[in-house]
């Protein structure tokens, strides 16, 4: 996203400009009232005609054009965004390390396998894992699993997936996960597979699943496989 960006010092910079204006256009109505109470009836007298007259008319006919400048000015410096200032949000910066990846092999013509791991932002802002690429598969999409009507579905996370500032996010099977679409080959046990991860902060994370045997539900689980 491109926009125009104001650091605090121009904001303040505007921000005089705006009430130096406002000043002006007080000034110039205050001027503009007190020329017209020169040329009341009762003390106009026959100056309305003289020279002097002339000179009021072209004296209220400058305020006025200078008064409608600064009001077209101000309704320009007002449109700007009032804050402009890079916020907490857009500075903080994302920490990723990974953790404990694993994949689990697949069947001969299989054509999908999961990826599970935990991510850790350890930097100020909140993180997001978008998706990534490997060579053994078409696509990498992150995925949830939610119970509809008692049923357990997965579904992708067309947003990606959330990694807090200063927390982490477990993938894990029944869960969050990484699914590897349109695999070019099976996933081997003790197979490494590369997978570089696309995060919005902190950008592409490389990291190598260990490829577990077929119903593992992970590395460190007690009893490992458990079909
Ligand atoms: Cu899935």
């Amino acid at each position: 996203m491109m926009h125009a960006t104001l650091n605090n010092r121009q904001a303040r910079l505007l921000m005089r400009i705006r009430w130096l204006a406002w000043g002006a256009i007080a000034i110039l109505i205050a001027a503009d009232f007190a020329a017209r109470a020169d040329r009341h009836p009762c003390r106009r007298g026959l100056r309305l005609h003289t020279q002097y007259g002339d000179y009021l008319m072209t004296i209220r006919i400058i305020l006025a054009a200078t008064a409608l400048a600064g009001s077209v000015l101000l309704s320009a410096c007002n449109s700007a965004p009032e804050t402009e200032a890079p916020t907490e949000a857009e500075t903080a910066t994302s920490q990723i390390a990974i953790t404990g990846q694993w994949s689990r092999e697949t069947a001969f013509g299989q054509d999908a396998g999961g990826a599970f791991m935990t991510i850790n932002n350890s930097g100020t802002g909140a993180d997001r894992l978008t998706g990534g690429s490997t060579p053994v598969a078409g696509e990498v999409q992150v995925h949830t699993v939610d119970m509809t009507d008692g049923v357990m579905r997965m579904r992708q996370l067309e947003d990606g997936l959330e990694v807090p500032a200063g927390g982490s996010v477990t993938l894990k099977p029944g869960s969050f996960h990484i699914m590897l679409m349109q695999l070019s080959q099976p996933l081997g046990q003790g197979e490494t597979v590369p997978l570089t991860f696309n995060f919005e902060k902190a950008g592409p994370v490389e990291v190598e699943l260990v490829v577990e045997p077929v119903g593992s539900q992970g590395p460190d689980a007690a009893g490992g496989s458990n079909d």
